[in-house]
């Protein structure tokens, strides 16, 4: 046992109450009062049901203290494995799986058995009640085909004017759609106390809408366009019966200048009443500019964060880091001294409930390095299991109920 788990593990959590009796019995008394303190955020579904509302506000509640750490696909495949049953390359590292795991939905209403990087999806509903019934968290974001010309996600046409009310596909994009409502629909599990839930999910659509890659992004789409398809994707899923979602906004950080962060930020910014999570994604903090030093690299993200932080307060919703990371992580001390460094840094960025690191590639498959969580035998994988055992991030080992 690791000292994060001597600190945290469930099993100790009435010791360290004892401890630190003022900050858990605050604590208890929000858990005991989830349902209440969910209505008075404001979900974006009214009708969210109990278990779906208690995970929102659970993610409140740790947020000052903790952050989730994430991982994309992580149950799929990893660097140098695939088709493992119970295999994860972070729990390969820590012992423990990522308290959050990441899917991704592009290809599905296509027809198609597998997503775009050949993760089954019914192996994909599969592992996600998995993680559910151990008490991980789920979220999911789609690289959704082009319904008007089924082209990939990178497409650059003009193709959201069509999708929203009014446009000529309109009819094709709520088949669209319809097939999610239909692989939700398959994802109720039986709880431990004998109910038929849904299982919660952070649904994160039409992400990183402030880049040009996607077609549903700047510069192929009109702002009010895009407004209005994450709107109607909203209204229509929630008209469809779907009541086990938490909806995060996630604009890409590379294309938001940091001096007007606040107005770039929220460029397509859909409305109060349709967003729960204020993400961002940021690879650009967190690497990927090799052009500025490591310590400017750290003031900007910390100042990513703050200022995120400082909007989601303005607008009473959950901070994240949506998605981000290092392909090739090629810093040895990369997860203390990079992030948590950076996300501990004061009494703000603290504030931030997850992080997620993006997948890593089956290097046999893929023919290629393609990874941002280490993996045995990667040279910053002990310096993961340091940011593993630190008592500020929460891995599936540590994470208290999040659905009561
Ligand atoms: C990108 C890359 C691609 C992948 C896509 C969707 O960032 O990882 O290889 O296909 O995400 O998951």
């Amino acid at each position: 046992m690791n000292i994060k788990n001597k600190l945290l593990g469930r099993s100790f959590v009435v010791t360290i109450c004892a401890l630190l009796s003022s900050a858990c019995s605050s604590d208890m008394a929000a858990v005991s009062q989830t349902d209440k303190t969910a209505q008075s955020y404001n979900m974006v579904d009214p009708q969210a049901s109990t278990e779906t509302r208690a995970l929102l506000a659970n993610l409140y509640r740790i947020k000052d203290q903790h952050m989730l750490f994430g991982h994309q696909d992580t149950l799929a495949y990893g660097v140098n494995w695939e088709g493992e049953e119970g295999r994860s390359d972070i729990k390969d590292v820590t012992g423990s799986f990522p308290a959050l795991y990441g899917w991704e939905l592009g290809g599905l209403g296509m027809g198609q058995k597998e997503n775009l990087d050949k993760v089954n999806f019914a192996n994909m509903q599969r592992w996600m009640k998995q993680v559910y019934l151990r008490g991980g968290v789920n979220t999911v974001s789609w690289h959704m085909f082009d319904p008007v010309t089924g082209q990939n996600s990178w497409h650059k046409n003009a193709s959201v004017q069509q999708l929203i009310p009014g446009g000529k596909a309109h009819q094709k994009f709520k088949q669209y759609l319809d097939t999610f409502v239909a692989f939700n629909q398959q994802l109720k599990v039986t709880n431990k106390q004998g109910k038929q839930v849904s299982i919660p999910l952070i649904f994160r659509p039409w992400h990183e809408h402030t880049g040009d890659w996607f077609w549903w992004g700047k510069g192929h789409t009109a702002e009010q366009d895009y407004i209005a398809l994450w709107r109607f994707t909203v209204d229509y899923l929630k008209s469809q019966g779907v009541h086990n979602l938490i909806y995060a906004y996630s604009p890409d950080r590379s294309r938001i200048n940091l001096d007007n962060y606040q107005a770039d930020y929220l460029y397509g910014y859909p409305g109060d009443n349709y967003v729960d999570v204020l993400g961002i994604d940021t690879y650009i903090d967190l690497g990927r500019d090799e052009n500025i030093s490591v310590e400017q690299q750290k003031d900007n993200f910390r100042r990513t964060l703050e200022y995120t932080v400082e909007i989601a307060k303005q607008k009473h919703k959950l901070p994240a880091v949506s998605e981000g990371g290092w392909d090739g992580i090629k810093d040895n001390q990369y997860w203390t001294n990079r992030i948590l460094d950076v996300v501990t840094q004061n009494e703000t960025t603290r504030q931030i409930a997850y992080l997620m690191v993006w997948r890593n590639a089956n290097k046999q498959r893929e023919h290629k390095e393609h990874f941002y969580a280490p993996f045995v035998g990667h040279p910053s994988a002990d310096n993961f299991k340091q940011f593993y055992a630190d008592p500020y991030t929460l891995f599936e080992d540590n994470l208290p109920d999040m659905y009561q």
